[in-house]
């Protein structure tokens, strides 16, 4: 199931709710339209029981307000369900289906959070995780295991007190070694920071232990497609549950 893929770029902006990713998103559309062509495609967690987005605060694009930069920039957003193994491959045709169709970069907002999200992040070329000044204590982003899939990381909201604090302790965490991402602060709210971004995120080299760390989930999702795209796979649950099928039995029809 590799689809065609045009020229052009997939990056994952993720990090744990609140920190500004749509913020900085509309900040990096504002420089980039309308010099290129890009969508973002924005993963939306939806709680099952409110029916809502579970963040509530879905971000109006400000960029879209502007006539010059709205026509070169593509929003959806795709809400995802708790049992939605099937958003990150319903992501990737999307991708592929925009680079095929003329868009230089497709970006794609998660929060790292679950593993459905983090698979979503899994498909782009290069993963930018977001941090931030955080009301708890600690890095957000290194409980959620998002900082081995990281290529850069932006630490945003460098307008409050904090944020050097974050650089610091985000320094800490990462072994030093030659492959640990770079780190830059940057505010959303004042734009401080934010006209590098355009240049670096084109320009951004893939971590060899980011590549593992996303090779190693397209593989089990690749895996998990292969078991549920399975014609049988639904007859073979029933006869789990019916027949006592063991799991070996099962996965040994399934593969
Ligand atoms: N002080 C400050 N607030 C920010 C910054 N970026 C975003 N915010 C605020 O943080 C909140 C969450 O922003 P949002 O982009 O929706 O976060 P997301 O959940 O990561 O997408 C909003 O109230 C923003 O106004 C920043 O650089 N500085
Ligand atoms: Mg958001």
């Amino acid at each position: 199931m590799e689809p065609i893929r045009g020229e052009g770029l997939v990056i994952a902006i993720t990090g744990p709710p609140g920190v500004g990713k749509s913020c900085l998103v509309d900040g990096l559309l504002h420089r980039l339209a309308p010099e290129h062509i890009v969508a973002v495609l924005a993963v939306d967690p939806t709680s099952p029981l409110s029916g809502g987005a579970l963040l509530g605060d879905r971000i109006r694009f400000s960029v879209l307000d502007d006539d010059s930069k709205a026509d070169s920039i593509y929003v959806r957003s795709i809400a995802t369900r708790s049992s939605s193994g099937a958003v990150p491959s319903i992501i990737q045709s999307l991708a592929s289906h925009l680079l095929g169709n003329g868009f230089g970069l497709v970006i794609i907002e998660t929060v790292g959070a679950g593993q459905a999200e983090i698979r979503c992040a899994a498909i782009a070329d290069r993963i930018i995780v977001v941090e931030g000044p955080a009301r708890g204590d600690g890095i957000q982003a290194e409980k959620a295991g998002l900082l081995e899939l990281a290529d850069l990381l932006i630490v945003n909201k460098s307008d409050l007190p904090g944020a050097d604090k974050v650089v610091n302790d985000l320094t800490m965490s990462l072994s030093i070694t030659d492959d640990s991402p770079e780190i830059i602060k940057v505010s959303a709210l004042t734009g401080d920071g934010l006209d590098q971004l355009p240049a670096m995120i084109f320009a951004l080299e893939s971590r060899v232990s980011s590549q593992r760390a996303r090779n190693r989930q397209r593989l089990l999702m690749a895996h998990e497609h292969l078991l549920t795209a399975n014609p049988n796979f639904e007859a073979i649950l029933d006869r789990i549950s019916q027949e006592g099928l063991s799991l070996a039995q099962a996965l040994e029809e399934l593969s």
